[in-house]
């Protein structure tokens, strides 16, 4: 049997690259400038020695490795994503797909309490993993997020943590299960190649202040920098990635970046990942910054409601901030 692997990226170039990983425990402001200067190079980074502890990430990790195994038609009674709940293959509304299966939760508490009940045999053991874990990863957001106000000289630093501490915060959390290569019969020449580099989640930024990530030890995260040479994020046992997101992008006024990245699928081991989306409630108006206009504002103001309408009515790979470009 030949196993060749053929990839839809044959031709693109990719580049070996080592995210600037911040250490949380660093005194300030040596560690503010490192998450501004990252923010502005990548607008991705890890963070080690963050507070959010082993058993709580174990624990969820567990929940969601008892979820993805579970029988198909068990799993779909939490679907179809809607777009929170249980979703295969289908992202969004617009016809994107990816070799990934997901549970979207809206971090409401009665939100994670329903969606619960049809996700887990035992519904209290799931939501307090969830729980635990979201008020776990909110407080390290807000942590970064204030360094980040204090890296730019913002005078009240919690101007973007507030958002995200707001009851009404609209923020979500992801499971991500990405399952591992199939070998698959070319019909015309019989030849079998398995689908390794198959995307799993397409390439996107994320519309949302902030993303934190938690992933197991198996490599699939690429970013595209600045020459849109996409560069692998490996796995780190203990790290959070974060990532700028739009509504950051916009809030300093371009200073920071909102970074298109993907996940591809690995041909040997499945992998998970766990993403906290931190955003603000709809009704929140989104406007650089005064301390940071330097120079004309290049967004106009907008309301996440409106922006995440405009999200949804487009294809993942679509470019949205652009649409709100002053010029
Ligand atoms: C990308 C980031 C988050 O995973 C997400 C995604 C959302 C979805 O899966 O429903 C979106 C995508 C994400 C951006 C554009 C729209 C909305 C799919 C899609 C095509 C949950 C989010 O908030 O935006």
């Amino acid at each position: 049997m030949v196993v060749a692997s053929p990839t839809p990226f044959r031709s693109e170039k990719i580049q070996a690259f080592e995210l600037p990983i911040i250490d949380l425990s660093l005194e300030r402001p040596e560690v503010s400038k490192l998450i501004v200067k990252a923010c502005e190079d990548y607008g991705f980074f890890m963070v080690i020695n963050h507070s959010v502890p082993e058993d709580i990430i174990a624990k969820m990790e567990q929940e969601s490795l008892n979820f993805f195994a579970k029988p198909v038609c068990e799993k779909q009674k939490a679907g179809p994503a809607n777009p929170v709940g249980y979703g295969c293959k289908n992202i969004g509304f617009n016809g994107d797909i990816g070799e990934v299966e997901y549970l979207l939760l809206n971090t409401s508490p009665l939100s994670i309490n329903q969606l619960s009940k049809s996700v887990s045999n035992d519904p209290s053991n799931f939501s307090s993993a969830v729980s635990d874990y979201i008020q776990a990863v909110r407080e390290v957001a807000c942590e970064i997020l204030d360094l980040m106000a204090e890296g730019l000289w913002v005078p009240d630093t919690a101007v973007f943590s507030r958002l995200i501490r707001d009851v009404d915060s609209d923020s979500l959390f992801r499971l991500n299960h990405y399952p591992t290569t199939v070998l698959c019969k070319d019909k015309d020449t019989s030849v079998s190649y398995n689908n390794s580099n198959m995307v799993g989640f397409g390439e996107h930024t994320d519309p949302q202040i902030v993303t934190l990530l938690r992933s197991n030890d198996v490599g699939g995260l690429q970013i595209s920098l600045h020459d849109g040479v996409w560069t692998p994020v490996p796995p780190h046992p203990t790290a959070f990635c974060v990532n700028v997101g739009d509504v950051l992008q916009a809030m300093t006024n371009g200073r920071f970046v909102s970074v298109r990245h993907r996940a591809l699928i690995n041909s040997y081991k499945p992998r998970m990942s766990m993403a906290y989306f931190a955003a603000p409630p709809l009704h929140s108006w989104i406007t650089a910054l005064p301390e940071i206009i330097h120079r004309p504002p290049l967004y106009k103001p907008f309301t996440w409601a409106e922006y995440k309408k405009t999200a949804h009515s487009l294809r993942l790979g679509d470019g949205r901030l652009t649409l709100f470009r002053t010029c």
